[in-house]
């Protein structure tokens, strides 16, 4: 009998005129490969195959590499699946495979993932490419394998081949634990969720008026005195030992991610002015502050201690930090003369180069210097802004945070009853309609390093309220610095956004169901 050569279903979701994953043999097939955020570069549905994760199943590891996003993916799936999942050196058997070796095509932090009957192979260059991979294969394969206990099979990942790369090498998170202070744990529980969303930097806003949050050994009172309270009032030891910030430091490492310190200045300097009188001009401490106001604190611009201070602490935490950035803060400074903020800021920059760091900060601070190494963080709301332009025209790589677009901490609309409203209501689809790459006059793409969505915490106090405003927003920030500009469109994003519903009730994310998004039941 003439063998009949079944033909492959073979089945291309590529970029489309219109940008976005395009394109099903059978519009009905509703599979985890249309619901992948951030959206990939391409993807290749084989509709006649299915990997079963097996009870017998390795993960099998190519170099040691990829060791850390081996141990990071099988952290996911040993508790939902039961399975022992030993990570294994070589390549043999059925299992999950992560190879350093890819296509060109990848760059630094893209991959391939390959999906046949026996195997998920995962093909990056670098171990940063490798995570992202198994960020991809979590969502390829059922809600549940999210859970923290034992689930029922079977674990499917529908058949495939990816190519995925990031848009821009930038794609950040902050957490402001001044203006309320988070513990150890619960920074934690918020790495490990934008992580999920090939989010490779966590901004860290470590002091403000309202608080000074980790320990300094040589300046022992910026904790004792400056993290006792924080907005509202509530006394405690509202601070990070430096053992816990190393600990946190290492943790985000071992999920791709690079730890940004911020300690703001020289405006939202309170707590630290209430810790040591000689860093007023005056000489006396000020009082704590547990209100919201802004821009009312400066250090002491004329004094050496000042300058002592700062580099102490940028010292000591450099020391603790292995990541390239120091984070200066530098915004809102309304209560240091303009004459005062550049003189300071010639002082500062020169300081965190000598401890081997490179600044970045909110943008104000890049009209007090030409060094084009340095990395604005852009958070106005108007379309341009003349320093930025031109740092970007001498060359310097902007971070992009638009406060009316990609402010976690913005209402989504006036019924909300976190958050603030001053840049405006923020609704999930304002916050997906802007194009990072041509948003600033003058800053095109190439300028933009990537994009980073800040929460802001003056009226956030658990991990509840951080995912009722980062989520969704947060996955739509993930986007913006990952897929491809052609492929940003929200009709067919929102319903991928979506179906991430189920997936974020098993892992207990209260998220904001905006009646803009087709929730997946
Ligand atoms: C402005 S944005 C600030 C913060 C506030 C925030 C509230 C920026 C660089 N500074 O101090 O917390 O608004 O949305």
């Amino acid at each position: 009998m003439v063998t009949q050569r079944v033909r492959t279903a073979l089945v291309a979701f590529v970029l489309g005129a219109s940008g976005m994953v395009v394109g099903s043999a059978d519009a009905a097939v509703k599979s985890s490969l249309q619901e992948l955020v951030p959206a990939p570069v391409q993807v290749e549905a084989h509709n006649d195959i299915t990997f079963t994760l097996a009870a017998d199943a390795k993960i099998g590891i190519g170099s040691p590499e990829a060791t850390k996003p081996a141990e990071y993916l099988a952290g996911v799936l040993r508790p939902s699946t039961g399975f022992a999942l030993p990570i294994e050196h070589g390549v043999s058997g059925t299992g999950i495979a992560l190879l350093i070796g890819a296509d060109a095509r990848v760059g630094d932090h893209g991959y391939q993932l390959d999906v046949t009957p026996k195997n998920v192979v995962i093909r990056a260059k670098t171990a940063s490419g490798l995570f992202a991979g198994v960020n991809t294969l979590r969502q390829l394969l059922p809600p549940k394998v999210e859970a923290k206990t034992k689930q029922a099979g079977p674990w499917t990942v529908p058949g495939a081949s990816i190519l995925d790369y990031p848009r821009f090498a930038h794609r950040g998170a902050m957490l402001d634990v001044a203006r309320h202070f988070f513990t150890v744990d619960q920074v934690k529980r918020y790495i490990d969720q934008i992580a999920a969303f090939k989010i490779n930097y966590f901004h860290w806003h470590l002091s403000d008026d309202q608080g000074w949050r980790v320990e300094i050994k040589s300046w022992p009172d910026l904790t004792k005195i400056g993290g006792s309270t924080e907005v509202g009032g509530r006394k405690g030891q509202l601070f990070y030992t430096q053992a816990q910030y190393s600990d946190v430091v290492k943790y985000a490492a071992d999920r791709n991610i690079t730890v940004i310190p911020e300690f703001d200045m020289p405006g939202h300097t309170n707590a630290a002015l209430a810790s040591y009188g000689e860093l007023n001009c005056d000489g006396k401490k000020r009082p704590l502050y547990t209100g919201t106001d802004v821009g009312f604190s400066s250090l002491c611009i004329a004094k050496d201690v000042t300058y002592k201070f700062i580099d102490d602490v940028v010292r000591e935490i450099s020391a603790l930090t292995p990541g390239p950035y120091f984070h200066i803060g530098g915004d809102e400074a309304l209560s240091t003369p303009d004459a005062d903020y550049v003189k300071f800021m010639n002082k500062v920059l020169p300081i965190v180069k000598k401890h081997g760091k490179t600044t970045t900060g909110w943008h104000e601070f890049i009209k007090t210097s030409t060094d084009t190494a340095l990395v604005p963080q852009y958070w106005g709301t108007e379309k341009s802004n003349a320093a930025v332009a031109d740092a970007a025209k001498r060359g310097n790589k902007v971070v992009m945070s638009p406060a009316n677009k990609i402010y976690l901490d913005m209402k989504y609309n006036k019924n909300t009853k976190l958050g603030l409203n001053w840049a405006g209501y923020i609704e999930v689809k304002d916050a997906y309609s802007w194009n990072p790459g041509s948003y600033l006059t003058g800053v095109g793409e190439g300028s933009v390093r990537g994009v980073e969505a800040p929460l802001w915490t003056e009226t956030i106090k658990t991990s509840a309220d951080i995912e009722y405003m980062a989520f969704p927003r947060l996955p739509v920030a993930a986007e913006l610095g990952w897929s491809q500009s052609s492929a940003l469109n929200w009709d067919k994003f929102a319903p991928r956004l979506g179906a991430f519903a189920p997936r974020w009730k098993i892992q207990g994310i209260n998220y904001y169901a905006s009646s803009q998004v087709p929730w997946k039941k």
